[in-house]
């Protein structure tokens, strides 16, 4: 499962967001430190499972989820406090971050910028991730300089990984996130292996006032982020959540909200990763995957049960369109529309896959 780590300045919204989008009930006080993490799972809509199922009839349908984390106070020192170390290290774990950028005015929750102003909360926030980073870049460079004075085996490597670091300080102190430093193959896992901060996909929501539903301010130094960034006015829906569906309908056009936000956000949250789904229907159980785009159907299969990584012997795979079309499984393989795919297959999104493997 996908994890995102929800972050923002204190009183931004990120656990009303969090609220907003899981059902949760996470406390939104304004005085509220978070000081724990939350932890919030969503299961992904998808309307080619539903049809999947219909046709179908499994015993169980089960989509792919996405699993939210309310991490407070990463971003405390923006406000004169301290890093949390906690929250650092919480964040460094996820697969991406979800940031919540403050775009409501109001008159009793605190300006900690000293205004509403979400472009600059995005700034001053991948400043800081930048800065986490830079640390560790400067860490572990200290230690290689020490190590590199002793006689080591290891030299070689040793002064590799110097090379691709001292390239990433370089990036770091012209602002450049390290997604941007394009390194591939064993230099990228070298610095996966890190765990930095901007080398994370990211997204952001902005937290919009009830008044501005209906044209969202997207700031223009925004405007151009990919996924775009995704207006929810997260007090209004953290509180449609606890009302029965005819209930909120109604609140839904007194306000002029057309649909809730959760949707959107997941679709951008599937963006950020470069998602795909393929499905499963194995002893009647019909379910639905996420995995990042370019994964082989070993690397799929992996995702199902390591085992079937490793005993990986074939994949049988059906678009879910050619299942609808001839009207069920078996018909589609009768009309000899399921290929037989090896280890380098690239996984397409809405693939049906049966796995073969050996014990
Ligand atoms: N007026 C208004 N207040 C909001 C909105 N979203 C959050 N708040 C309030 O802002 C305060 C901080 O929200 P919270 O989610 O706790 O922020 P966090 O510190 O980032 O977790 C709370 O009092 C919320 O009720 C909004 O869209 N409009
Ligand atoms: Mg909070």
């Amino acid at each position: 499962m996908h994890r995102f780590g929800i972050v923002g300045l204190p009183q931004s919204g990120k656990t009303t967001v969090f609220n907003a989008v899981t059902g949760a009930h996470g406390d939104t006080s304004f005085y509220h430190v978070g000081e724990h993490v939350s932890h919030g799972v969503v299961t992904v809509p998808d309307e080619r499972l539903d049809a999947l199922a219909k046709v179908l009839q499994p015993k169980e349908v089960i989509p792919s989820r996405l699993e939210f984390e309310d991490i407070g106070g990463v971003f405390a020192q923006l406000s004169g406090a301290e890093r949390s170390g906690r929250g650092t290290a919480e964040l460094r774990g996820v697969d991406a971050i979800l940031m919540v950028l403050r775009a409501f005015e109001s008159d009793y929750v605190p300006e900690v910028l000293g205004g509403v102003d979400p472009a600059r909360e995005y700034a001053a926030m991948s400043q800081d991730l930048l800065l986490a980073d830079l640390e560790v870049i400067e860490g572990r460079l200290e230690t290689l300089e020490r190590d590199l004075r002793k006689a080591t085996p290891e030299r070689e490597a040793l002064l590799h990984e110097q090379q691709v670091l001292a390239r990433c300080r370089r990036a770091v102190e012209r602002e450049q996130r390290l997604q941007t430093v394009g390194l591939a193959g064993a230099d990228e896992k070298l610095l996966r292996s890190y765990a930095f901060l901007t080398l994370k996909p990211r997204l952001c929501v902005l937290n919009i006032g009830e008044d501005r539903i209906a044209d969202p301010p997207v700031p223009e130094a925004l405007a151009g982020l990919r996924p775009a960034p995704v207006p929810m006015c997260a007090e209004l829906e953290m509180e449609l959540m606890d009302l029965e569906e005819d209930e909120r309908a109604a609140f839904m056009q007194d306000a002029g909200l057309e649909e809730m936000s959760a949707g959107r956000i997941i679709g951008a949250c599937r963006e950020a990763l470069g998602l795909r789904t393929f499905f499963t229907a194995v002893s009647d159980k019909l379910q639905a995957w996420g995995i990042e785009g370019g994964m082989t159907a070993p690397q799929a299969a992996g995702k199902v049960h390591s085992d079937m990584e490793h005993g990986f012997i074939r994949a049988e795979v059906v678009g879910f369109q050619e299942v609808l079309a001839c009207g069920g499984f078996k018909e589609a393989r009768s009309a000899g529309r399921l290929r037989m795919e090896g280890r380098d297959y690239e996984v397409q999104d809405g693939d049906l896959i049966t796995f073969h493997f050996s014990r």
